[in-house]
């Protein structure tokens, strides 16, 4: 079973918008925006509702620049699709909401020792403007078991 959820990670002037995440999965990390897909509605919708949502920023334009894909070893038959999109214009002030904490940080100070441990390992791509894809399975304790990293044309190439 896909799972297919929304990545938002704004930037603006050499800086990148992330968010401490204050409840649910992944709480307690450094993200982007996003979350799942609802019925109805665009991938790209549902990465600029999620962002809305969670900072209260409306994202003017954006850009969907990666696939990464996640499966957990205690639950082999699920795969989360998480669609990668760069913003670079928005309206608003990103504000503190119930789910997450935003704030800018500098490309040199992006905090990987408290993000999801695969971002280490795309973030460098994103940050130089290339379109990837990415598989990681993890493990107990949110281990990096295997990973597969692909610098791609277009996201439609499979590698
Ligand atoms: O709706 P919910 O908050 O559960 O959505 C999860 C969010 O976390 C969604 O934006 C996708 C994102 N996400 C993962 N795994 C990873 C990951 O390994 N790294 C990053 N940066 N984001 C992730 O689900």
């Amino acid at each position: 079973m896909r799972k297919v959820l929304t990545l938002c990670l704004v930037i603006q002037d050499g800086n990148i918008l992330l968010g401490m995440k204050k409840r649910g999965f992944g709480v307690g990390k450094w993200n982007g925006f996003g979350g799942k897909v609802e019925s109805g509605e665009t991938i790209e919708e549902a990465a600029k509702r999620e962002t809305l949502e969670e900072c209260g920023i409306v994202i003017r334009n954006m850009e969907q620049v990666a696939i990464n894909e996640f499966q957990f070893e205690n639950k082999m038959e699920e795969i989360l699709e998480v669609h990668v999109f760069r913003a670079d214009t928005f309206s608003g002030e990103p504000i503190e909401t119930e789910e997450m904490r935003p704030e800018w940080f500098a490309f040199a100070d992006i905090p990987y020792d408290t993000m999801w441990p695969d971002d280490r390992f795309w973030m460098p791509i994103f940050l130089s403007g290339k379109k990837f894809r990415t598989k990681f399975l993890f493990g107990a304790g949110d281990v990096i078991l295997e990973k597969e990293i692909l610098k791609v044309k277009n996201l439609d190439d499979i590698g």
